[in-house]
């Protein structure tokens, strides 16, 4: 937009007006609070508003707006899952990411890759091959290849992966994308902002009032809001809201690490996975190398990134790609992952009437933002869970009706 640019930056008297309003106080009453702005809990408002006409909605965020792992992943977009259930679910968010940037009006930077999984394996080729069926199944273009496909497609890869542990085949999977991550976040912010819904930030929730097993109000930093509608979106802090009303969640949070390198000239068109490995790399828009590796495995609440993690990393990726050896890290950070024991969410209504949860994000929690928002805004405005998310509900950990889903987590846990 070059006259808006040229108005803001020549004169004082047009500031650049900020992505979302900041209004100074919160109201005594709102039909919805939503905990946490991160992408789910903004997508979600976003949603209510646009889809339901539910706009008098409060998002509180104790830090800022996408602080949480909305803006410490990498940014991956794939629906090649192993079920069913998890198939519909990410392929629902795919196709609307497709379309996000005309949606909110903001370039997302949306980038359809192709996304390998590797396998050095005969029991990770199985796996693979299980997952394309499934997904052929469900119309997700998904298919098994071998190492001639892998070499055209990535022809920097060294299959020989050092000697050690030869590339077999890969689960390719030509849909699978990446984004740019704080811009979803903002843009769901903006949008949801432009249809009255507020974001406050700095705004932490304290206590659930509940009244009579019905949700009355929140408490927060900056005194009682008054609603009977609570969507608690803040992943790996669940269990601490989940305790201000007694309600117990089989997640367990571990700390998920990633990094980016120095920017670099485009070489890598493709997203490559190598479960073996635990390694995923991307390139981004702006020339990074986005990489990640498996959970560190014990379990913690801190975001503080190590050393062992950079350097087992570099190791693994050098066995791919030997020739990036000079190329420096440039940061490093860690999320919260909340695992869930069966590696799907857990979504929709809770034994307290009024208190919805979108959780268990584990290190899937990214490219499932746009369906998140769409189904939870289902789900408050009508108090009934939308089907797609029917079977991620918690009450399946007592059914024992799990949603087994770790063949396709893409991440070693
Ligand atoms: O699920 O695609 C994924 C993923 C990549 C990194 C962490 N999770």
């Amino acid at each position: 937009m070059p006259f808006g640019l040229l108005r803001f930056g020549m004169s004082r008297r047009y500031p650049e007006p900020r992505m979302f309003r900041c209004p100074d106080r919160l109201k005594p009453h709102y039909d919805a609070v939503i905990i946490g702005a991160g992408g789910h809990g903004l997508a979600a408002a976003y949603y209510l508003a646009r889809d339901h006409g539910i706009r008098e909605v409060a998002v509180l965020e104790k830090s800022y707006l996408g602080a949480g792992g909305t803006g410490r992943n990498t940014a991956i977009i794939r629906s090649n899952y192993l079920t069913a259930e998890g198939v519909r679910f990410y392929d629902e968010s795919l196709r609307l990411f497709h379309d996000l940037s005309a949606d909110l009006d903001l370039n997302l930077f949306y980038s359809r890759r192709g996304h390998f999984t590797l396998a050095h394996s005969d029991a990770t080729l199985r796996t693979m091959r299980w997952r394309a069926e499934v997904n052929k199944h469900l119309g997700v273009d998904s298919e098994l290849v071998g190492p001639e496909v892998i070499r055209r497609e990535c022809p920097q890869l060294d299959l020989s992966c050092g000697g050690h542990t030869p590339v077999l085949g890969a689960l390719y999977h030509p849909p699978g994308a990446i984004a740019r991550h704080d811009a979803v976040a903002w843009g769901y912010g903006r949008a949801a902002s432009q249809r009255g819904v507020e974001i406050h930030q700095q705004t932490e929730v304290t206590g659930i009032r509940v009244q009579g097993g019905q949700v009355a109000g929140v408490e927060t930093n900056r005194g009682f809001v008054e609603t009977g509608k609570v969507l608690s979106a803040v992943a790996g802090y669940t269990p601490a809201v989940m305790e201000m009303v007694g309600v117990r969640t089989p997640l367990e949070v571990h700390p998920l690490q990633a990094c980016v390198s120095e920017p670099l000239k485009p070489w890598l068109d493709t997203i490559i996975v190598s479960a073996n490995l635990h390694l995923y790399v991307s390139q981004s828009s702006r020339g990074e190398l986005v990489m990640g590796a498996a959970l560190d495995p014990y379990e913690l609440h801190s975001t503080r990134s190590t050393l062992d993690f950079v350097e087992g990393l570099a190791g693994h990726l050098l066995e791919l790609f030997p020739f990036l050896g000079q190329v420096r890290v440039l940061r490093q950070w860690a999320g919260l992952a909340d695992m869930t024991p069966d590696f799907s969410p857990i979504m929709g209504k809770t034994p307290v009437e009024g208190l919805y949860l979108d959780a268990g994000w584990g290190t899937w929690g990214f490219k499932a933002t746009p369906v998140c928002g769409k189904t939870m805004a289902h789900t408050l405005a009508t108090d009934r869970p939308h089907p797609l998310i029917v079977p991620f509900r918690l009450s399946r950990f007592d059914e024992f009706d799990l949603v087994g889903e770790k063949g396709a987590a893409s991440v070693g846990h």
